[in-house]
């Protein structure tokens, strides 16, 4: 390592005395002011990765949907994954580290992680519109070069499309072409496809907008999608992360079971799961779900465990995961397989599959798979939407002096301190019909979110409330007690 350059560079981008950052659910969070110093560790940190694991890594600048005077960065793995958890403390380390301590810093994560530093790295970089964020990347281009890596400046793109791009150029090309040109076309083309085969089945279906017109948004780095209308009485639907994973499992469990072939298909979720999308799935389905912690790195790590692993946060974060032997097994039943029905589906499921971005939930191909599910089984959005009903619910977020105190369990349903928070809520809850509450600490702002459920909206809301007065007296709430909503 050039440690001259090290200091040099270092002095250019330093950390702001006692500013103590941690990696969390999403990355580096913070006002963009404060990030200068992380962004150009975290290129350190990508160059780092990078030679550890002989492959392109990717390094994003954005806060998402954060407000505009914010900013962050997020690693991506090779195969388009969040950065390894083992090494989120790595990440914490190097951008916590004194300047003067930043060579043995970096030593330090050379032996742990058996980083050879004279390897080639390779690191490709993305970032989003807010004004900081070109400066920003320009950091971690100088962290990168400080460990002579080569790098690729994507420039402004959606962090899904940086995901994909990092998985093609580590799979040879497999996965698609490593370019915005490749990714918009590998997507049209599974999407055209995918219409066109429902289309010459049926000519009534079609992309015709009906009169309670579907929309549907993206998040500021368009790796969420949500999808709403108005109707006729004027009232405003939203349908969720939940509701899009129900409608993608039902139009796959369909194709699943004509292909007949053994696959363990499953819906993973998060505790902010609305408790009627579960039970529909569970119960009216009959698919199994699991929940796991917030952030989609959990998600996407628990869906590999199955050959179709359906996954999305509430808040439309989400994509589906098809096991290699599931790909390779529809792959060779549409070249081979006699029995027409059974070959149609198969292709649809490769459509589908080419359609979905599987390094990460995108925005954009979310679109596309849920145009097409909604064309092709010819349904309306009023009729998604009445799949099943939401269970009215609120979520609030207090400031605490420290949110660290509270520590939570079973996949961040239940609180482990402070101390009587956990029977607290649990005493509330019995309180209420079709009840259900958490507490924990965000990973992306400093507060605390509380959760609440019921079976009105007026009763979902008082228990959010008397859940969250509950937060404020044992976990030290900062100013005056929340009020009523
Ligand atoms: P935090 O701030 O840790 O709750 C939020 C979202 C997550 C995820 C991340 C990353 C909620 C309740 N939380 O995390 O689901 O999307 O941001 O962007 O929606
Ligand atoms: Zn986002």
């Amino acid at each position: 390592m050039d440690s001259e350059a090290l200091r040099k560079y270092s002095a250019l981008h330093p950390r702001p005395a006692g500013l103590t950052l941690q990696y969390g659910t999403a990355g580096f969070r913070s006002k963009a002011e404060q990030l200068d110093h992380v962004v150009f560790r975290m290129g350190l940190l990508a160059g780092l990765r990078s030679k550890a694991v002989t492959a392109t890594i990717g390094i994003m600048v954005t806060a998402s949907h954060n407000p505009e005077e914010d900013n962050g960065v997020k690693l991506v793995d090779p195969l388009g994954e969040m950065l390894h958890p083992s090494w989120e403390e790595y990440a914490t380390q190097l951008a916590n580290a004194e300047e003067q301590e930043l060579q043995k810093v970096i030593t330090e994560i050379c032996q742990k992680a058996a980083v050879n530093l004279h390897k080639d790295a390779s690191v490709f970089i993305g970032r989003d519109t807010r004004p900081s964020s070109e400066r920003l990347s320009q950091s971690v281009i100088d962290g990168i070069q400080v460990l002579g890596g080569q790098y690729h400046d994507y420039g402004l793109v959606t962090t899904p499309q940086l995901h994909y791009m990092v998985c093609c150029q580590n799979t040879q090309g497999q996965y698609g072409k490593a370019t915005l040109e490749g990714y918009y076309e590998k997507l049209s083309k599974a999407f055209m496809e995918l219409i066109k085969q429902g289309l010459a089945r049926s000519t009534s279906l079609g992309l015709d907008m009906k009169p309670n017109e579907r929309c549907c948004s993206f998040d500021g780095d368009a790796d969420r999608i949500v999808y709403y209308y108005k109707d006729t009485a004027g009232h405003f639907h939203l349908i969720d992360g939940d509701k899009i994973a129900t409608l993608i499992s039902i139009f796959l469990k369909e194709l699943l079971a004509k292909v007949k072939q053994d696959f363990k298909m499953a819906v993973v979720q998060t505790a902010y799961a609305n408790g009627n999308s579960t039970r529909y799935l569970q119960e009216t389905l009959k698919v199994p779900v699991h929940c796991v912690k917030t952030g989609v790195k959990h998600l996407h790590h628990k869906a590999q465990e199955f050959d179709v692993g359906v996954y999305f946060e509430a808040n439309g974060h989400g994509t589906v995961l098809f096991s290699k032997a599931a790909e390779t097994k529809i792959r060779q039943l549409v070249k081979e397989e006699k029995d027409n029905e059974k070959r149609e589906a198969a292709k649809m499921l490769e459509n589908m599959i080419d359609l979905i971005n599987q390094t990460v939930g995108d925005a954009v191909s979310d679109m596309l798979v849920i145009e097409a599910i909604l064309a092709l089984k010819g349904l309306t959005v009023q009729q998604w939407d009445a799949l099943y009903a939401d269970l009215p619910n609120r979520l609030l977020k207090i400031q605490v002096a420290d949110r660290r105190v509270i520590d939570t369990t079973d996949a961040e349903r239940r609180a482990l301190t402070p101390p009587g928070l956990q029977e607290k809520i649990d005493a509330l809850v019995k309180k209420y019909k079709l009840s259900r509450a958490f507490v924990r600490p965000s990973g992306t702002e400093d507060v605390v979110r509380i959760y609440a459920e019921a079976d009105t909206q007026e009763n979902a809301d008082a228990l959010a409330h008397e859940v969250s007065l509950a937060v404020f007296h044992l976990a030290g709430g900062k100013g005056a007690p929340p009020q009523p909503i």
